[in-house]
């Protein structure tokens, strides 16, 4: 749900991006996560960006997801203005298919850390669940929620092993 006080924020470079980190906040939905959405640029709106990074944690946010396409920098551009954990999603906006982006998220100089996810669809899902499993070391809900969830993964793996061979 967009919050209030949002403990995670979602952050991408245009509205372009949207589709696919729709799927972050979808995740940070079902579990019960506060958070907000922003599209911010790293290249075409450099100053808001930096300005963006360096307000999150005073409004309380403690997760940033950044996703952007091409010369991805988004990501490391708000790492380097904040202390707050930033998680990149490489995003397939370009005939790159996002090896660009990919490349651009992950491969930051020791000093500014990015945690990198996969490119796309699967990346904003796994950023908000990393996300949800950085407030769990916090928050006895989100814990207990988060084996709940593998328990229920683990229980769909079954019945398809069940309905193959049946
Ligand atoms: C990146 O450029 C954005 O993150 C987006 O993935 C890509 C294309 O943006 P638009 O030209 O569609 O606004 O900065």
């Amino acid at each position: 749900m967009p919050a209030d006080n949002p403990q995670v924020s979602i952050v991408m470079g245009s509205d372009s991006d949207l589709e696919v980190m729709k799927g972050a906040a979808e995740v940070l939905k079902e579990f019960g996560v506060g958070y907000e959405m922003q599209i911010t640029s790293a290249h075409r709106a450099p100053d808001r960006t930096a300005e963006y990074a360096r307000g999150a944690a005073g409004r309380g946010v403690k997760v940033i997801i950044a996703g952007a396409g091409y010369a991805a920098h988004l990501a490391g551009v708000i790492a380097a203005n904040t202390i707050l954990p930033v998680i990149g999603v490489p995003l397939e906006a370009s005939s790159l298919d996002g090896m660009d982006a990919l490349l651009a998220t992950v491969q930051m100089p020791a000093g500014i850390p990015v945690a990198t996810v996969t490119v796309g669809k699967a990346g904003a899902k796994n950023a908000a669940l990393l996300a949800v499993e950085i407030l769990a070391l916090s928050d006895d809900r989100l814990s207990a929620r988060l084996k709940e969830y593998r328990k229920e993964m683990a229980e769909k793996v079954e019945a398809k092993n069940r309905k193959l061979n049946k």
